[in-house]
């Protein structure tokens, strides 16, 4: 598959996604969202991709939002259409993705930007990241999970005051929210994204898929996450995975998932 907006890499088992408009700083058009739809799914169907790592292009951002340019003529009937089909084809796509993946946010990541990075299973920041949610500085909510999911990683209080405020806080800072999981160099980012990827893929993917099928649970209305992490596991015994890894620990080797 080929993408006007997007570069795909492939190293071992391990997908490298960019997203590529360094020119509006990754800034996320129609045409981009639904590339990165089309892009994930393809990406899930691949066997041979047990981790993806999404990044943006250039040195200053990851996405600095959703396409001011784009957005500004739409409707209130339009947002809300938009915003609707957006955060189910894809916000929530990434979200519910059976491949994990990992933000390497590399700069800016703002609005849409930061919500496809909570959207994300791990998020990884470096020093030279800025992480804000700055709709309201537009007249706009943000409108692609972000007061959702920003609560949830950060706690109410500081979502409040960050979509409230718009400011953005540094690398650290989000690494000190929970925002991220690690904060590292910027020269390293990726090499430290693409380290714990490849541990992340030498697990089993089976195990690794119904994890953030349990985990991912626990946050749904309706859905009952001990009820799913009971489910998922009594499964887990009727794997090959199961079979593999018990396997390798009693006979003192190195599991190898299929
Ligand atoms: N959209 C379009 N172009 C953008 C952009 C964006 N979000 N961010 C940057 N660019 C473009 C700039 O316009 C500039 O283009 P030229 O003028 O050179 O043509 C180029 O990228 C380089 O940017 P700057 O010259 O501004 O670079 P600086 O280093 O001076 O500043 C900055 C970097 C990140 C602080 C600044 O670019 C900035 O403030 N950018 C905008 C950040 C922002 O407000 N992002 C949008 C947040 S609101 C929706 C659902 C969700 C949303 C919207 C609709 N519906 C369902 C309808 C979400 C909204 C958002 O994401």
């Amino acid at each position: 598959m080929s993408f006007e907006n997007l570069l795909v890499n492939y190293k071992d088992k391990i997908a490298v996604l960019t997203v590529n408009r360094p020119e509006n700083l990754n800034a996320l058009n129609k045409q981009t969202i639904a590339e990165l739809r089309a892009c994930f799914l393809d990406l899930e169907a691949n066997k041979n991709v047990r981790c993806i790592v999404i990044i943006g292009a250039g040195e200053k951002a990851f996405i600095a939002g959703a396409d001011i340019k784009e957005f500004v003529t739409f409707s209130e009937e339009e947002g809300k259409t938009l915003a609707r089909e957006g955060q189910e084809q894809l916000f929530n796509t990434i979200e519910n993705l059976s491949t994990p993946v990992i933000a390497a946010i590399n700069g800016y990541a703002l609005g849409g930007g930061l919500e496809l990075a909570m959207a994300c299973h791990i998020r990884m920041v470096s020093d030279r990241s800025q992480l804000g949610l700055p709709e309201v500085t537009l007249g706009l909510i943000p409108g692609y999970g972000g007061t959702q999911r920003l609560a949830q990683l950060v706690g109410k209080g500081r979502a409040m005051e960050m979509i409230t405020s718009a400011n953005f806080i540094d690398g650290k800072q989000a690494y000190v929210y929970g925002l991220a999981n690690s904060v590292v160099s910027a020269s390293t980012l990726l090499m430290e994204s693409l380290k714990l990827a490849i541990k992340i893929a030498g697990n089993s993917p089976l195990a690794v898929t119904a994890a953030i099928k349990a985990v991912n649970a626990g946050y749904k209305e309706g859905e009952n996450g001990y009820e799913v992490e009971v489910d998922e596991f009594g499964k887990c015994f009727g794997t090959e995975d199961f079979k593999e890894g018990t396997d390798a620990f009693l006979t003192k080797r190195k599991p190898s998932f299929n």
